[in-house]
């Protein structure tokens, strides 16, 4: 193994209303990992500016930019000590710091370039100038590869070559609702990408047999998996739900198949927005559920 596979490295990030614990309690109580870092979900309260207005259309951009180069130090942290780093989160942005700290950690560590799989109903790589809303969830993979590019330090220019991915390393799986601007970043980089519609055409398991010999043997792997790549049927509970997606075998198939490769390093679980609504109990307990299957997939547990 590529880390450690006792030792983890926790992030929780902005998870609503005490809901990760659940997952952490199973980690530490009933599987016995040594977890590290928090068992309490980080809020940055600290670090968000009193006034953050909209820059290059991004929305929240200093907001954005602080929490995740805290969170990049984070996972850096814990991924030079050797440890898998589990991040729980959270909007999509996060992988930002995660992928930055990642990448960053694995360089020194290993020598090596990290391979990112990103599983999402969207490619979550406009650029500020590609994006119709703004939204900073819709732009993680366009600034952690360089796509987009900023120097001012306030607003992710604190991203430096050491914390990048190389497009070559990047493949996506259960795409299904992406802009007309992404189709064409995705054509002109040559990006991987496998939608719902391979998945029905060549069914999981080819699927990710295939993005596994994309980024080639024995490439650490950071797993970001978007919570609303399954369909809404097992993950109601996520900001942009999208129907016509993963079945939760699916989702576990890939999460089990990328921990037999031996070469995880880290996983992101992220986009479950648990609504504390009382109508809406039962849905954000069945993503729940559904996310810490994900997340023990992962780790090998449902293995024999
Ligand atoms: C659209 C945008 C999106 C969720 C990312 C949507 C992106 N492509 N939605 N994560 N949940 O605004 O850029
Ligand atoms: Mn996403
Ligand atoms: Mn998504
Ligand atoms: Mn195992």
């Amino acid at each position: 193994f590529l880390s450690n596979p006792e030792d983890i490295g926790v992030v929780a990030v902005g998870f609503s209303g005490g809901q990760n614990p659940g997952l952490l309690s199973q980690l530490q109580d009933e599987l016995n990992y040594k977890l590290h870092g928090d068992s309490q979900v980080n809020a940055y309260n600290d670090l968000v500016p009193k006034e953050d207005p909209p820059f290059r259309n991004m929305k929240n951009p200093g907001t954005v930019s602080a929490v995740t180069q805290r969170l990049a130090e984070q996972v850096y942290s814990h991924a030079k000590e050797g440890r898998m780093v589990l991040t729980l989160g959270g909007d999509h942005s996060i992988a930002i710091g995660t992928v930055a700290g990642t990448a960053k950690a694995i360089r020194e560590r290993l020598g090596r370039e990290i391979a990112v799989i990103w599983v999402d109903a969207h490619a979550d790589i406009n650029t500020p100038e590609t994006s119709d809303s703004g939204n900073i969830h819709g732009m993680p993979v366009a600034f952690v590869t360089g796509l987009a590019k900023e120097e001012k330090p306030e607003y992710f220019g604190w991203l430096k070559p050491e914390h990048l991915l190389s497009v070559s390393k990047l493949v996506y799986i259960g795409l299904r609702d992406v802009d007309a601007g992404e189709k064409r970043i995705l054509r002109e980089n040559g990006i991987k990408a496998f939608s719902m519609f391979d998945i029905d055409r060549y069914g999981i398991g080819r699927v990710v047999e295939m993005a596994l010999a994309h980024i080639g043997n024995d490439t650490p792997i950071h797993l970001s998996f978007d919570v609303d790549a399954l369909d809404p049927m097992w993950a109601p509970s996520t900001g942009t739900p999208v129907r016509g997606g993963l079945t939760l075998r699916e989702g576990d198939f890939i999460c089990e198949s990328v921990h037999q490769t031996g070469n995880l390093v880290a996983v992101d679980l992220v986009e479950v927005n648990p609504s504390l609504a009382a109508d809406r109990e039962a849905e954000a307990h069945e993503t729940i559920r559904a996310g810490c299957s994900l997340v023990r997939c992962a780790l090998g547990e449902s293995l024999l």
